[in-house]
């Protein structure tokens, strides 16, 4: 069996990582920090179902910024393939710990590089570098591809250069078999609720239920390939099950705005917004309600929104001091040469999300009401 380690295994990639790897029938490994709250709950269900002596997912603590560690785990497990997802991966935080981003996001990249190489593992280790379309920028030509120079607008993406380059220099002075993703933004129903994606789906979700009254966003005009990380992943391990390491992007080919995506959002259970202003006073407002759509997805009656309400308004906190206004990935050599082709489109990606978090808040909310937890298999059979 072979053996996958994977840091950042927490997060939403790490998770979704994890299931393919345990599926293909990997041994995974997963490392995660100590957090003060729990911080385990996309992977929760792995431990549950491969409970007990049989169990093929193990996890253990390090930190990025770390060296002691790493070397100790990488010399204890010997892992046939390492996936380096662990990052501090919010480009607007980045701004605010740009000290720390450097180190856990560009120097931790070097430190289990330097174990590999110290453990002598070259031969039999592959290395994934979680690499992102952050790289480009303010955009040098557009699609961006292997060959677009970077230009990195953020502690984030700058710290994340080195830790392309260092992926790079290593394969090219030692032979090492260390690759990049250049992964465009990909989410999910499991994305942090900080990235705006899912901030917007949550929000959408809570008006529509009538537990929030309004949005607030920065920069409406920014434009993302936006993919599904289901797809993401399998990129990833496709990269290293290749005879020769090299960098790949990962893309759909298709880039839509903030502003879009929120239409799209709002859109899905029936409340249909129209934008009107600019800059700081751009509002997204009612248009019309599509009522037969709104009963289906929420179950009930609408009642308590009406035309001209104002959902979204913008706030010049959520703004960076540097921006990234578009990007969008042409994903042709990894279509070619791994055969990966995304199975999610945007759409399927915004409906999924709101359909898990309109049930998300339909729970939260019947607990906050005085309801009880119910354990996934009662409520699988209720
Ligand atoms: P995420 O949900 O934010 O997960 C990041 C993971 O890194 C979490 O498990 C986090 O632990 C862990 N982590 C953060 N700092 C750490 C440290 N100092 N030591 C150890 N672990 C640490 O990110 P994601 O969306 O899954 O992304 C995975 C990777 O791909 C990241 O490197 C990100 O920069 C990169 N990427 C993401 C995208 C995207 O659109 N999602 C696109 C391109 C590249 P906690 O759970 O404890 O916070
Ligand atoms: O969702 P975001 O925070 O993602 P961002 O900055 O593109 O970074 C994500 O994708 C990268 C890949 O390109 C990853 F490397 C990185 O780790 C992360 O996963 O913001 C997307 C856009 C930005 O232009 C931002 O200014 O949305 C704009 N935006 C507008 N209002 C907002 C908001 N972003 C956030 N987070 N919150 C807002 O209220």
């Amino acid at each position: 069996m072979k053996k996958a380690l994977i840091t950042g295994v927490t997060g939403q990639d790490g998770a979704y990582l994890a299931e393919l790897l345990i599926k293909k029938g990997y041994i995974v490994y997963g490392l995660k920090r100590r957090a003060s709250t729990f911080n385990t709950k996309r992977i929760d269900h792995l431990f549950v179902k491969n409970r007990g002596d049989e169990t093929n997912f193990h996890y253990a603590y390090t930190d990025m910024t770390e060296t002691t560690s790493l070397v100790r785990l990488l010399k204890e497990i010997e892992p046939d393939e390492i996936y380096n997802l662990a990052a501090q991966s919010h480009v607007k935080v980045s701004f605010d710990t740009p000290e720390y981003t450097a180190n856990a996001d560009g120097l931790g990249v070097l430190r289990i590089l330097e174990s590999i190489r110290l453990l002598g593992l070259e031969k039999k280790t592959k290395f994934y570098q979680a690499s992102t379309s952050e790289l480009y920028g303010k955009v040098r030509e557009t699609p961006q591809n292997e060959n677009t120079p970077f230009y990195p607008r953020s502690p984030y993406a700058v710290a994340k250069i080195y830790g392309y380059w260092i992926t790079v220099n290593y394969r090219e002075a030692y032979n090492l078999f260390s690759c990049n993703g250049i992964l465009f933004n990909h989410e999910s129903p499991i994305r942090g609720e900080t990235f705006v994606t899912r901030k917007i789906t949550r929000a959408a979700a809570n008006i529509a239920l009538g537990l929030q009254k309004k949005l607030l966003l920065g920069n409406l005009n920014a434009k993302r390939d936006w993919g599904h990380a289901k797809d993401y992943v399998k990129a990833m391990w496709l990269m290293l099950q290749q005879d020769k390491p090299e960098d790949f992007v990962i893309a759909t080919g298709i880039t839509t705005s903030v502003r879009e995506f929120a239409v799209k959002s709002f859109g899905y259970v029936g409340i249909n917004l129209v934008f009107l202003g600019e800059g700081e006073e751009e509002r997204g407002i009612v248009d019309h309600i599509d009522h037969e759509r709104y009963e289906r997805r929420i179950g009930k009656k609408f009642a308590h929104i009406r035309k001209g309400d104002v959902l979204i308004e913008v706030d010049p906190f959520y703004y960076r001091p540097t921006e990234v206004d578009l990007l969008l990935g042409d994903p042709t050599k990894a279509r070619e040469k791994l055969g990966w082709e995304p199975k999610y489109n945007v759409e399927m990606l915004v409906d999924e999300m709101m359909d898990s978090d309109l049930k998300m808040m339909q729970k939260e909310d019947y607990l906050k009401k005085g309801g009880f937890e119910i354990t996934p298999q009662i409520e699988d059979i209720m």
